[in-house]
């Protein structure tokens, strides 16, 4: 099997918190992603973010970025992902929906600087939330990525 590409998408808000979901019902479920999903043939990685945001939350986006990528080896589930990261901005005050119940617990705004805190919790096993492996790679790439999300 080949690897597939996944997008993830920092949907800001002018506050600099991004919407954040627990996955349910495929693999990584029970762990905290971002919203996203598969590049379909011939979309770019703005309109495949933009698409998947709209899908699973209702929100619009705009001024798309991409910021990084990563590769991910799922072990257990024997798959393999490169994940694109986009960034964009969403209206202010406009709130997410939880369109896809089936796959996602809900959506939470979180920070940059709570996430790596839960992340870092996670990984010393004192709580914190446990994060969607692409996240996890995020954070062991650019522990300083925030200075990148501002600039959106
Ligand atoms: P789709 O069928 O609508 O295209 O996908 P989906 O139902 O939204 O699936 P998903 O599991 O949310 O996303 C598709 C794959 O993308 C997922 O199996 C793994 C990969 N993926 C990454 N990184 C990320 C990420 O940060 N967020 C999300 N949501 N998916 C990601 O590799
Ligand atoms: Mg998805
Ligand atoms: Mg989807």
């Amino acid at each position: 099997m080949e690897p597939k590409v996944g997008v993830g998408v920092f949907a800001l808000n002018s506050e600099g918190q991004f919407i954040l979901g627990e996955r349910k019902g495929s693999h990584g479920a029970g762990t905290w992603a971002l919203p996203g999903g598969h590049l379909e043939f011939g979309e770019s990685f703005e309109t495949c973010a933009a698409r998947e945001l709209l899908e699973e939350t209702g929100l619009q986006i705009r001024n798309l970025q991409f910021l990084t990528a990563v590769n991910s080896v799922f072990e257990k589930e024997k798959k393999h992902y490169i994940t694109i990261f986009m960034a964009g901005i969403v209206d202010a005050g406009a709130q997410p929906q939880n369109l896809e119940p089936e796959k996602c617990s809900g959506w939470e705004w979180i920070s940059w600087d709570e996430l790596k805190a839960d992340n870092e919790a996670h990984m010393s096993s004192s709580g914190g939330r446990n994060l969607f492996l692409p996240l996890v790679e995020l954070f062991r790439q650019r522990p300083t990525f925030k200075d990148q999300l501002s600039y959106v």
